[in-house]
């Protein structure tokens, strides 16, 4: 079967459903094609912090409703070491705020609003592949059902993550990657009791790094930094209490049974140029952070905007300067929350022996930057989104 769309957009997670969803506003239409279920999707636990920015392009896409009703607006964050805790006022220091609320839940309404009117989501596709990218017809084909699909396409949105077909679809040849994989990961649980504290805790600890963060009043998030080769199965829930009790310095942590628990690794990656052809990178598919800045999401966010922005100048204006500089434009930006997210993680994990002068320079830099206004006004321009 033979269909056609303006925009083919891979992936259905925050940035092909973020960049459908701007598109319908502009009157440009799309088709997103999935390659997991509905329920897998909804289900997937991740980010939590959205930049002020993210909370913008979401009300321009009309789907800030329920986020306004349910998100919890963060005026600061606590940063924790062994000697002390101290906080950063980003109301304060630049004038703006982060919005807590789940990835999941900003999936949940995305979705929503896509079946309701936008158009078509395809589940489940398998062998997704995109042909003729550099042509002026590029295609995307992909098996449903037991059928063979075809879609043929003005542009294609690679928006598949990390591990999709978008980005090694653009030629080696043309293709730079930088890449740091850290030497440890995040142990992350969620249950449902009431936060330790009413804003995000980075703790920096001689046994590791430790997060405490939350979804609702009622609903905690936390994360432990872990050896790599440590299983899940080696943390039960009580062990990981203990720990977050130490790390975080915090004896009135409410505990109760881990809803979700499992270990991610942590990395730095992009992979430059964003654009071939007809065919544009979004989101992790192009670039991942480590989560430490919580910029992955809001990244993402900024890409489709970007993206979003250049092909509405090309169907309202026939311009299409937006859509050459796409990559340009968009890197400009990731290549910055790419410096915050690492200078965040290499400030706060357990990188260095204790007596090493790298260890030192840590503990000065932590030093530093609870006294300096200029430091914490660094941190806090980052956190809240650079601007877009
Ligand atoms: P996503 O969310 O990975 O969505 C990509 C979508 O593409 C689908 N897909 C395909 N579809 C069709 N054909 C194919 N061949 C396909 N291959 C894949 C996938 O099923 C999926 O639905 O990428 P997107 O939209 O760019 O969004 C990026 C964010 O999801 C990501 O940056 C953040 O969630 C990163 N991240 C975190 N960021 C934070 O700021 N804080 C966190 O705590 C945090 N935790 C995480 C994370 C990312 C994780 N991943 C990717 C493994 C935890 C995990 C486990
Ligand atoms: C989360 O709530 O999942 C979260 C918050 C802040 C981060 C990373 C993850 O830096």
């Amino acid at each position: 079967m033979k269909d056609r769309t303006q925009v083919g957009i891979v992936g259905a997670g925050p940035a092909g459903l973020l960049l459908a969803r701007l598109l319908k506003v502009h009157g440009v239409e799309s088709v997103i094609v999935e390659a997991r279920s509905r329920k897998y999707v909804e289900d997937r636990i991740r980010a939590g912090v959205l930049e002020q920015g993210t909370v913008g392009l979401l009300e321009e896409a009309g789907v800030a409703e329920r986020l306004h009703r349910e998100g919890l607006v963060h005026d600061g964050v606590e940063i924790g070491t062994d000697r002390r805790r101290f906080r950063i006022d980003f109301r304060e220091l630049v004038g703006k705020t982060v919005t807590v609320y789940g990835q999941t839940e900003l999936t949940r309404d995305l979705i929503a609003a896509r079946l309701a009117s936008d158009g078509p989501i395809i589940w489940e596709a398998s062998d997704v592949a995109i042909g003729d990218p550099t042509s002026s017809q590029p295609r995307l084909t992909f098996q449903v059902a037991g059928e063979r699909r075809e879609l043929i396409c003005d542009f294609i949105a690679g928006c598949d993550g990390f591990h999709g077909i978008s980005r090694p679809t653009l030629p080696e040849s043309i293709r730079s990657t930088y890449e740091r994989v850290y030497p440890f990961g995040w142990l992350g649980i969620l249950a449902d009791v009431p936060p330790c504290s009413p804003e995000l805790i980075y703790a920096s600890h001689d046994h590791g790094f430790a997060l405490a963060s939350m979804r609702s009043p009622t609903r905690s998030r936390y994360y432990l930094e872990c050896d790599l080769d440590e299983k899940i199965e080696e943390w039960p829930d009580a062990r990981i209490w203990d720990e977050l009790e130490v790390r975080l310095g915090s004896p009135n942590i409410v505990r109760g049974p881990s809803i979700e628990k499992s270990i991610a690794p942590l990395r730095s990656f992009v992979s430059t140029p964003m654009q071939y052809g007809r065919l544009f990178l979004a989101g992790d598919a192009a670039h991942i952070v480590p989560p430490t800045g919580a910029k992955g999401l809001n990244l993402a966010a900024s890409d489709v905007h970007y993206l979003c922005r250049a092909l509405v100048a090309h169907y309202k204006t026939n311009n299409d300067e937006l859509l050459g500089a796409y990559s340009d434009t968009a890197l400009a930006r990731v290549w910055k929350a790419e410096r915050f997210s690492w200078w965040m993680t290499t400030l706060l994990h357990k990188l260095h022996a204790p007596e090493s002068f790298e260890r030192q320079m840590q503990i000065a830099e932590l030093e530093y930057l609870a006294s300096s206004r200029a430091a914490q006004s660094m941190l806090a321009e980052n956190y809240v989104g650079l601007p877009f």
